[in-house]
């Protein structure tokens, strides 16, 4: 039995995601930019099955068959069908990054299993093939593909809609673990939602598409300022965003706006540091690696902390055919 492991970590984007054009393809309605963590790995392996009549799935050493077994197994016809293959597979995944709070734990959970069960069905696929594959899982796992700062093109198409490496200066993440618990709302229906009921979608569509130039060519240049500038505004236009739908939708809670305010103080104090956050409670400081400490040391006592460099491709770990 063929087998492959992968593991792939988390990332978390500078310009965000947030709006699809097309939810079969997963083409999303901007392009977007990230940093791929070296912290919270996932660790994914795909072992193929002839004997069996349906995928399975152990996700963190608990046998799943409820929705993430399904959009595993979904996932998995996409590999099937571009292996000409019919095998089932048993899927045995370890997040070490918390579930579902925000932290993009769909990101490197199908940037691994994109890469694990590519090996394990025999194909043969290059690091933009890989990327476009992984979107097809969530479109944020097409960055966790890459190291370090990423740019997901939004194309006009499935071969035109994948992430690549970006040139960045020197930079490093403080997460701020604010709540570990399930999120309320997914980011799938929270997106789907946004599009549908929020009047200022349009707005945030074509002002996003500007903040990705804009953030692209400072990253590009090394202009660290422009960048956090950047970020921080799109964060919070992303979360006045998902709030103006009906029924609202409020991601962040108190500690978060807290920690929003922090960074703005020690900006005032002459830190580079620039809050955002994904759709969940939970806050990141992009800043400069001599910077750390000063931002850990202002926000402590308030949530849990993890300091965060660039971080690895996806990569295979082991391969074996059986
Ligand atoms: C991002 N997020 O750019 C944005 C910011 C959350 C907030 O991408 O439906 O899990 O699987 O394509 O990628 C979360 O959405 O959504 C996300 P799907 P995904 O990181």
């Amino acid at each position: 039995m063929s087998t492959a492991t992968a593991i792939a970590h988390p990332n978390i984007a500078l310009v965000k995601y947030w709006g699809k054009r097309d939810s079969v393809l997963n083409l999303p309605a901007t392009g977007s930019l990230s940093m791929t963590l070296d912290i919270f790995p996932t660790t994914t392996t795909v072992t193929l099955d002839d004997a069996a009549e349906r995928d399975s799935l152990v996700l963190n050493g608990d046998e799943r068959t409820d929705g993430p077994a399904e959009r595993v197994s979904r996932f998995l016809d996409i590999v099937r069908a571009l292996a000409g293959s019919s095998a089932r597979a048993r899927v045995e995944t370890v997040n070490t990054v918390p579930s579902a709070a925000g932290l993009a734990s769909s990101a490197s959970g199908f940037a691994a299993l994109a890469v694990a069960a590519a090996a394990a069905y025999g194909l043969d696929l290059d690091t933009r093939a890989l990327s476009r594959l992984a979107r097809r899982g969530s479109g944020s796992a097409s960055r966790s593909i890459i190291p370090g700062f990423a740019i997901w093109h939004a194309g006009e198409d499935d071969e035109s809609s994948f992430a690549e490496p970006l040139d960045a200066p020197e930079l490093a993440m403080v997460v701020a673990m604010v709540e570990k618990r399930e999120k309320a709302v997914s980011s799938r229906e929270a997106m789907r939602r946004t599009v549908l009921t929020s009047p200022f979608y349009p707005a945030w569509v074509s002002s996003t598409a500007e903040s990705l130039e804009a953030a692209a060519d400072a990253s590009r240049a090394g202009d660290v300022e422009r960048l956090g500038r950047i970020t921080e505004v799109n964060a919070l236009r992303m979360h006045a965003l998902i709030q103006s739908c009906d029924p609202p939708i409020r991601y962040l809670n108190p500690v978060s706006v807290e920690i929003f305010d922090r960074v703005a103080a020690l900006r005032e104090s002459g830190v580079d540091a620039w809050a955002t956050a994904d759709a969940g409670p939970n806050v990141v400081v992009l800043t400069e690696p001599d910077s750390v400490d000063a931002v850990t040391a202002a926000l402590t006592g308030l949530a849990e902390l993890a300091v965060a460099r660039p971080g690895p491709a996806a990569a295979l770990v082991t391969r074996a055919d059986g």
